[in-house]
């Protein structure tokens, strides 16, 4: 018996370390799916998020926009862009959009909106459409651009520092249009004298906004501190090209508008 007392007092005292692997082996484990389950909700997350971004960047931002001054000839270039007709065109109270067929072997088709050019109504159709963007054409008559160049730039600068025209970072296409006066002015000089105009404007813009809000700026500031402006140096691609929507030879004759449709193409 006293034997047996003994073989059983042995087997207990052995089993209990058993039993205590066996039961941190649980646990451990218990960690293990713990952490599995954590790791494949991370990458759900992750794959989530990633896709939402590739998907709204990819498929929603497919608008070419067409913007600039009033009288521009945005209302024009809509029509040959898309038609190639001349049309009388009267000052746009509204936006208007069609389905462009790009002219490239992929015949991609964006959308192409007009946007009114009038100061009053400017910034509305903007914030409407400015998250769509891929591209922008910022469409200048070249004409009376030494008359408009402050506007024109005051416009620009609107555009360049936009923080939701940051992050997307559409084309800029500088359409200097009506090349078929001879006054115009050529897109380098237009390139120039906004360059030029931009240098001014960025210094007393941010200016203004630290003496307003006292935080000393926190906008997106144009360029390089220290260097005169230069599109170049910009995050976004600022293209200047020049185009005639009604053409040299006359309403009824082809627009002008080959650079801008490469332009496009390529985008
Ligand atoms: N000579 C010449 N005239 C042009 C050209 N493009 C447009 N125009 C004329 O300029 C005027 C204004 O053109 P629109 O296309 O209506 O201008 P817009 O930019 O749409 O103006 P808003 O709608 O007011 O913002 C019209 O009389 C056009 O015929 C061009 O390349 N050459
Ligand atoms: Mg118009």
């Amino acid at each position: 018996m006293a034997g047996n007392m003994d073989e059983n007092t042995d087997s207990g005292i052995s089993l209990e370390p058993y039993i205590e692997s066996v039961r941190q082996q649980l646990e451990d484990q218990d960690q293990i799916f713990l952490i599995g389950v954590l790791v494949a909700l991370a990458v759900v997350i992750i794959t989530c998020v990633f896709l939402k971004y590739f998907l709204t960047s990819k498929t929603v931002r497919s608008a070419v926009l067409l913007v600039g001054l009033c009288d521009a000839g945005k209302t024009l270039l809509f029509s040959r862009l898309l038609s190639g007709k001349f049309k009388r065109t009267q000052t746009s109270i509204t936006d208007s959009s069609a389905p462009y067929k790009v002219i490239n072997e992929r015949n991609t088709i964006w959308t192409l909106i007009d946007l009114p050019g009038h100061e009053s109504l400017r910034s509305q159709y903007l914030e409407k459409f400015k998250s769509a963007a891929r591209a922008i054409v910022f469409v200048v008559d070249s004409a009376i651009f030494q008359k408009e160049v402050r506007d024109v730039a005051e416009f620009l600068y609107v555009l360049l520092t936009d923080a939701v025209l940051c992050k997307n970072a559409p084309t800029f296409l500088v359409a200097c249009n009506k090349q078929d006066i001879t006054m115009a002015k050529s897109a380098k000089l237009i390139q120039q004298q906004l360059e030029k105009e931009l240098n001014t404007l960025r210094v007393t813009r941010s200016a203004a906004l630290s003496s307003q809000d006292g935080s000393g700026g926190g906008s997106v500031y144009l360029g390089k501190k220290g260097k005169d402006f230069e599109f170049s140096q910009l995050p976004i691609k600022v293209e200047f090209l020049e185009c005639s929507a009604r053409g040299t030879k006359g309403e009824e004759a082809e627009a002008d508008i080959q650079a801008l449709e490469s332009s496009l193409a390529k985008l």
